[in-house]
């Protein structure tokens, strides 16, 4: 008798007809397989095997280089279901349409059947998820950025408890691309992009769209954060999980060497884009990353900003859209000061300075987590590690002050649903713009996203002991148009202030928006900053808090009679606190 997963692939088999089907095993000769294939299709180059080695440089289609939340679909059988935020289409529909996409599109190819963990092996958190592709560059992440191959057969067995996803790169042509979530079915179709998230379905496409209804269903949260854990001098370790939007400084703030290092405090990697995370024994609740590896922004990242990930990319990497010198090394905008001569541009062609950034601002590195010096023992922990803070922020020039706490779990699910941020280069579309990014979860919510609060109120009620709820803003500006906060390293400071707002210590100011620091209460010695910064970062201006509150009530107005009670409240609450505020304070 076939197996569930057997019937599936023969299946897809027979739709898309393969020349060949590899099932992966996730060993070193199939990867190195998988590499040799790429780099005989011209679109992959090995790197300098000295100071890179098993390092490669892939350059993906031109027209498919970031997430293209336009042709991404929630496929729920009510168009309620999949909310004002989603694109929606009927899930019969949208296969028939897709289907006749998929018809014969892995014809010359070979189909890889790449079944996958989400999570350490060992956790009963952790999920099984097979994808079928025809891209050995997506096969070959997917090793890195999962448990691939026997590990996750082994863990399956006959069972037909996996997500299937199905993939691949048909034409590659924009008008063709889609990538549709059936939610009841928990089922993945991808077709036309090579790249990223579009591609590589165990991250968001399961990760978090798949998983963030299952989690729903079942009780549990599955959300766009890293998990970092801060050890203070005793040698404890707190736990904290971060929502940023895309390319907002997930990776950064999870790898980073802390500036109070010296002091004691030390900052060690548990995930840097997702958390998985239930209520535990304990009444905490407890996070896994469900991911074995990193896909980082390259730009911006060097030996200041990043040492440790500059340390771990230094072999088992593949690189995608950045540029390369004359040495065969990967090269980026912001690696360091100078652009070497001779370097070829993400498309492989000579650059020179006036063609514009070498490196495609959305180019990644894939690496395998445990290559970083960060990384903490209990990444792979089977009961995850307990949360004792969430923090939410994205990139606001103006308006957000660097730090703020809410008064309790209610206010920040409100604070969280009503989070802001400048747009990138992650996804396709216009960068810079301000939109509106509950939880950083607007492209990744699998659900109405009403809903999706009304769940986070109910698991406020499930959790004894909930975690903390702060904001950041590590992107404010002064006139000048330059960051007032230096970010990265010195966002321990931060972190450290949270931990004494735990354990009871530190001072806060009272503030319409929430808790504040005193000036006093951050840890600024060492720091080049003045004292007028340090009050700019940390100024609340009401008329302006008045106005972001209007742009929320338009906001929460497209979500009718579904938005839950409690955030209505909170926003009624915030508004008559604003209204308190005498004119002309800050
Ligand atoms: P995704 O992988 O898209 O989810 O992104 P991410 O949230 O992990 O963001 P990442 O840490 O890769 O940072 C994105 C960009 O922001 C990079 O160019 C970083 O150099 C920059 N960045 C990260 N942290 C900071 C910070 O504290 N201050 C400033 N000014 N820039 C930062
Ligand atoms: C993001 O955009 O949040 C990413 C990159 O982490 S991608 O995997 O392409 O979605
Ligand atoms: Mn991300």
């Amino acid at each position: 008798m076939a197996t569930p997963l057997e019937q599936w692939v023969e299946s897809v088999a027979h739709m898309t007809r393969p020349a060949a089907i590899q099932w992966c095993d996730g060993s070193e000769a199939e990867a190195a397989g998988m590499i040799e294939k790429l780099v005989q299709e011209g679109r992959t180059v090995p790197l300098n095997n000295k100071t890179y080695p098993n390092c490669y440089l892939h350059r993906s289609d031109p027209t498919d280089v970031a997430r293209t939340e336009k042709v991404t679909f929630i496929c729920t059988r009510d168009r309620e279901n999949a909310g004002p935020t989603n694109n929606w289409m009927a899930p019969a529909e949208t296969k028939q349409m897709m289907g006749r996409l998929f018809e014969g599109s892995m014809k010359d190819r070979t189909m890889y059947v790449v079944p996958y963990i989400m999570g350490p092996t060992a956790s009963p958190q952790s999920r099984i998820g097979v994808e079928l592709t025809d891209s050995p560059y997506v096969a070959a992440s997917m090793r890195i950025m999962s448990r691939m191959g026997k590990v996750a057969l082994d863990r399956l067995g006959s069972s037909s408890d996996f997500v299937p996803g199905l993939h691949s790169l048909g034409d590659l042509s924009p008008d063709r691309r889609f990538i549709a979530h059936f939610q009841e079915e928990k089922l993945i179709w991808s077709i036309g992009s090579g790249y990223g998230g579009n591609a590589l379905l165990g991250k968001k496409c399961f990760a978090l769209r798949i998983a963030s209804w299952m989690a729903r269903e079942q009780g549990w949260m599955a959300e766009h954060m890293l998990i970092l854990g801060l050890e203070s001098p005793s040698g404890k370790v707190t736990y904290m999980a971060a929502a940023f939007p895309s390319a907002c400084g997930k990776t950064n703030l999870a790898m980073m060497v802390s500036a109070l290092e010296n002091q004691g405090y030390r900052v060690w990697t548990i995930g840097d884009d997702i958390a998985w995370m239930q209520v535990g024994a304990d009444g905490y609740l407890h996070a896994i990353n469900p991911e074995a590896g990193f896909f980082g922004v390259a730009p911006g990242t060097n030996e200041k900003t990043n040492p440790n990930v500059m340390q771990a990319l230094r072999k088992n990497t593949i690189f995608t859209n950045t540029a390369m010198t004359a040495k065969a090394e990967p090269w980026w905008e912001g690696m360091d000061d100078n652009p070497p001569a001779d370097m070829l541009d993400w498309q492989g062609r000579a650059w020179a300075s006036s063609m514009g950034p070498a490196a495609q601002p959305n180019s990644r590195y894939t690496v395998p987590a445990t290559q970083s010096r960060s990384i903490s023992s209990r990444w792979e922990d089977p009961a995850g590690v307990p949360i004792s803070a969430f923090i939410f922020g994205g990139r606001r020039a103006r308006l957000a002050p660097l730090v703020y706490e809410a008064m309790d779990w209610q206010h920040g699910v409100y604070v969280g649903a009503t989070m802001a941020s400048e747009t990138t280069a992650a996804a396709t579309g216009a960068v810079g713009v301000t939109r509106r990014d509950p939880m950083a979860m607007l492209p990744f919510c699998g659900y109405n996203m009403a809903d999706y609060f009304g769940h986070w109120l109910e698991m406020g009620r499930k959790i004894p002991h909930p975690p903390k709820v702060f904001h950041v803003n590590w992107f404010r500006t002064g006139d000048d148009g330059k960051f007032l906060w230096p970010g990265y390293g010195e966002n321990v400071r931060v972190l450290k202030w949270m931990l004494e707002r735990i354990e009871g210590k530190a001072a806060a100011n009272e503030t319409p928006i929430g808790l504040l620091p005193t000036p006093e209460s951050l840890t600024l010695d060492g720091l080049r900053v003045t004292r007028k910064t340090i009050e700019d970062l940390l100024s609340v201006d009401p008329a302006a808090w008045m106005k972001e509150h209007a742009d929320v009530t338009n906001f929460f107005n497209g979500f009718g009679d579904r938005l839950p009670a409690g955030i209505r409240d909170e926003h009624r609450r915030l508004g008559e606190r604003l209204q308190r505020v005498p004119a002309g304070t800050k």
